[in-house]
């Protein structure tokens, strides 16, 4: 079973989003267990402070490197990591070829930084992989860390059923999902596509290709020339 622990100095932030829907499951099927911990409970400092004024002048406050390294040592004491992540705006974007890898993962351990981010030494002595969620500031990581959690948790072998596989989504092949439909077949004068309702398995197949092409090509021309090498 895949094991993920979470270091967080705002722990609540992370309890509601890995307690439903399909985390909740893989968890109910023994497929992933996490362990949060809240990083105040490692500070040695009487007054349990984990932050302290950056060198330099800088504003903000930055995570103090005594309770992030104490916490990450006590925990390497029981697993060994195949990765641990530092979500930060400063790094690469996180995609889904990097969830695919991280799912293959034993142990995975997040450290989420609060305020202007964790003293530089943990990042240098500690951590293996850093990842951004996107071109945007968030005010922690705890949000980020959520996101790869999920991304990852859904591509465990046996997590989503047939119905639910992952190999439809959206990016799993570099590219948008086409359009879905429910009935009714009729809402309100809106039609589903005639082909869709057809039968023909190998018109609608040649449909669903074309529709994510082409819905690819126009909001996210970027994507689009990544896997048709066109420019
Ligand atoms: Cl990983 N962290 C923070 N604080 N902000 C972000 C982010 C991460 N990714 C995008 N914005």
């Amino acid at each position: 079973m895949m094991h993920i622990d979470i270091i967080s100095a705002v722990p609540d932030l992370l309890y509601s989003p890995l307690s439903h829907s399909i985390v909740q499951k893989a968890k109910d099927k023994n497929l992933v267990s996490i362990d949060i911990h809240d990083l105040r409970d490692y500070s040695v400092d009487k007054h349990k402070k984990i932050d302290d004024y950056a060198y330099g002048g800088e504003a903000g406050m930055v995570l103090t490197p005594q309770p992030l390294f104490d916490c990450v040592k006590y925990l390497q004491q029981k697993r060994t990591y195949d990765a641990i992540i530092f979500p930060t705006p400063d790094a690469p974007v996180f995609t889904q070829k990097d969830a695919n890898t991280l799912s293959l993962s034993n142990n995975i351990l997040f450290i989420c930084g609060h305020y202007k981010g964790i003293d530089q030494r943990v990042r240098d002595s500690l951590v293996t992989h850093e990842w951004s969620i996107g071109d945007y500031v968030l005010s922690g990581g705890e949000l980020p860390a959520l996101v790869i959690s999920d991304a990852i948790i859904r591509l465990i072998p046996g997590v989503l059923g047939d119905a639910t596989s992952a190999l439809d989504d959206s990016h799993q092949d570099g590219l948008l999902s086409a359009p879905v439909y429910t009935r009714p077949a009729v809402y309100d004068g809106l039609e589903v596509p005639e082909v869709l309702r057809s039968g023909d398995h190998k018109k609608v197949s040649e449909w669903r290709s074309r529709q994510s092409e082409e819905k690819t090509r126009r909001i996210r021309s970027d994507l689009y020339k990544n896997v048709f090498k066109e420019h």
